[in-house]
């Protein structure tokens, strides 16, 4: 039966919430922090991150005119609340499903979703085009917010986006999420400051005097609050000016305040209204707050996957069966194994030590892991100066964030044939955070970059052989990119072997067609073929193992001996592998029947893995469908 909810019930819109009382928002946070719980236990997202905002969304949705007035997220995993309370409360059971609501802001789906968000760091730059295109717009009233965690506030877009607003006299407001944790435990030095001066007692002080100063004068009338907030500007930019990073980037400053008191926030987001230029609210929130297993421990609790509601137990996708073990996982066991023999690597991760797995390296290792915040571009960078120095980086970027750090790899890393190696998780599409975190484009992407070894292994023991391969001799830089998930083999930890850069293998032998494919890809090609098994059709299957360099012999021999070829790759078709055996083919004027399969050019949306790659028609069904319109079966089974 459906539960009820004696308040949240009532709420569709923003203009619902409205009619309550100041007193009801404290139950109406409890309640929106349930129906979370409720649903996300058993429909997986992201958890913690909402909880944290709970009251923070209410007060904005509640003294904010939305969606005249514009409100930014920045990543977008925390707006579970926001959704809820802007028309999509009946819809949130079907969060992050096939045709169902995305777990991001979309504008698409709702006139509340100010901006498309899912990759860190972009609200401040985005809010800012946004308030002074409504100054160009002429609605000088309109008021802007983004609101950006502690974390997202490590990306360098962020102060990119900071030190230009500090010189426009827009009406932003930015509201800085602290709860002091991004996935993992914050990282670098900003988290110290925002520590620092949260708990600096001078500091928290003045800011007190201050604010009774301005709150007292304030009730005395417009032109008061207008004198008081001068006088506030004016000695605050006098003390503080040295002091406070914002303030030296001409924000006003406000807070730390409690970011759970939900009529104290109503209260000053109200005053803020009436402060014109760029200005800061500080909020210190609890990641998880109101589910004890999560506030405990946050980074599982990030993305817990379904888990108990009662107990917080996380049902992991292994328990009871052995599975094979996650692609992420392969990677970080893998990393720790190379790097005990051999001493000059170094791992680096921007902000995903738990994701990538490189944390099973960073426990034992400390002092030859970095984590460098969520600076992917940085990170590139960071670890071209290492590698420029003699050692050996593995700098372990998702797929679709390597996309921040393009020219970083160009011109930082590949000009100068550095040995980074390059590991890219989550290539492909990734299944339900949609189409800001799929990574479909890195093969075409890295592929045009001169020097660059592009690689991707079929399965785990390939995996861990190119890493192995990766880090024997300087290759330049090497790219492997491997996807989320699990992969096929249980037994994967052999003894290493070397694999010829830009060789690929032949998987299986046959006369009528020739399939090539690229990575994991390769294994649904396999299954394909395994369908066709009583087909009479005799088809090869090579795994190409590299986009770049091709292996040119293995290419030759397949146009030679193929009328009819097909490619699979899960990455985008344009520019990508497929692409890559076309131009081959070209220049070596070959005739040949190419049919390629993989990401077409469109944004895929979100949904299972499994659902998605049967939308692009290269999961085993469509393979087989490829095959079977270029090769007529000669004797048809009811496999087929
Ligand atoms: C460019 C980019 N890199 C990495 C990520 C992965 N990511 C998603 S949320 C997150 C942590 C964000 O931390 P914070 O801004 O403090 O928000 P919180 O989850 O703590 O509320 C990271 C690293 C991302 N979304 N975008």
């Amino acid at each position: 039966m459906k539960k009820r909810y004696e308040l949240l019930d009532r709420i569709d819109s923003p203009d619902d919430l409205k009619q309550l009382g100041p007193d009801d928002l404290i139950r109406l946070s409890a309640e929106l922090r349930e129906f979370i719980i409720d649903i996300v236990s058993s429909n997986p997202g992201h958890f913690g991150a909402s909880l944290g905002v709970v009251e923070l969304t209410i007060a904005l949705h509640y003294v904010f005119n939305t969606p005249e007035d514009r409100i930014i997220w920045d990543v977008g995993h925390q707006a579970y609340v926001h959704k809820i309370l802007t028309g999509r409360k009946k819809n949130f059971h079907t969060n992050r499903k096939y045709k169902g609501i995305s777990g991001f802001p979309r504008p698409s789906e709702s006139p509340y979703d100010a901006f498309g968000v899912g990759h860190a760091s972009t609200s401040i730059s985005a809010a800012l085009g946004i308030a002074l295109a409504s100054q160009h717009l002429n609605k000088p009233d309109r008021q802007v917010v983004a609101v950006i965690g502690d974390g997202a506030l490590t990306g360098g877009l962020a102060f990119e986006g900071l030190n230009n607003a500090g010189s426009e006299n827009s009406n932003l407001l930015v509201i800085l999420n602290d709860n002091e944790i991004a996935i993992d435990p914050n990282a670098g030095a900003i988290k110290e400051y925002l520590i620092d001066i949260t708990t600096s007692k001078t500091y928290n002080r003045f800011r007190k005097d201050i604010w009774n100063i301005l709150g007292a004068l304030s009730k005395l009338g417009p032109n008061a609050q207008k004198y008081a907030q001068q006088i506030e500007h004016g000695v605050k930019s006098m003390l503080l000016k040295q002091s406070n990073l914002f303030e030296t980037l001409n924000f006003r400053y406000f807070g730390p305040i409690d970011g759970h008191d939900i009529l104290h926030l109503t209260e000053i987001l109200r005053d803020l209204k009436e402060i014109q230029g760029p200005k800061l609210l500080h909020v210190k929130t609890i990641k998880g707050k109101g589910f004890a297993q999560a506030e405990l421990n946050q980074t599982a609790f990030h993305s817990p996957g379904i888990f108990d509601k009662e107990t917080g137990k996380i049902f992991s996708a292994s328990a009871g069966e052995k599975k094979p073990p996650r692609f992420q996982d392969v990677f970080g066991e893998t990393l720790l194994e190379l790097a005990r023999r051999n001493d000059r690597i170094i791992g680096i991760t921007p902000a995903m030590p738990t994701g990538s797995s490189m944390k099973i390296m960073m426990d034992e290792m400390p002092e030859r892991t970095y984590d460098v915040g969520i600076a992917e571009q940085h990170a590139v960078t960071f670890s071209a100066g290492l590698a420029i120095e003699g050692m050996i980086p593995f700098c372990n970027i998702y797929s679709s964030f390597m996309q921040r750090s393009y020219d970083q790899a160009v011109h930082d890393v590949a000009l100068q044939n550095l040995p980074v190696v390059f590991c890219l998780d989550r290539g492909g599409l990734v299944g339900d955070d949609g189409p800001t975190h799929h990574g479909v484009f890195d093969l075409a992407f890295m592929r045009s970059i001169p020097n660059m070894i592009v690689s991707a292994p079929m399965n785990e023991e390939e995996l861990r052989n190119l890493m192995y391969t990766a880090q024997l001799k300087n290759h330049g830089p090497f790219s492997i990119r491997y996807p989320r998930g699990r992969g096929m083999m249980a037994d994967w930890k052999k003894p290493f072997r070397e694999i010829p850069v830009g060789k690929g293998r032949l998987i299986r032998k046959g006369t009528d067609i020739a399939i090539l494919s690229i990575g994991t890809a390769g294994n649904l090609a396999a299954e394909a073929i395994n369908r066709l098994e009583d087909s009479g059709i005799s088809i090869a299957h090579y795994d190409m193992r590299f986009v770049k360099p091709l292996d040119e012999d293995l290419l030759h021999k397949v146009f030679k001996r193929f009328r009819q070829v097909i490619t699979v790759e899960d990455g985008s078709l344009a520019g990508g592998f497929g692409s890559a055996v076309l131009e081959f083919m070209a220049d070596h004027a070959y005739q040949c029947q190419v049919k390629r399969l993989g990401v077409p050019d469109r944004f895929i949306e979100h949904g299972t893995q499994a659902e998605l790659y049967r939308e692009c028609g290269f999961d085993a069904e469509g393979i087989v469908n490829a095959i079977t319109s270029l090769v007529k079966p000669k004797v048809l089974s009811k496999a087929i």
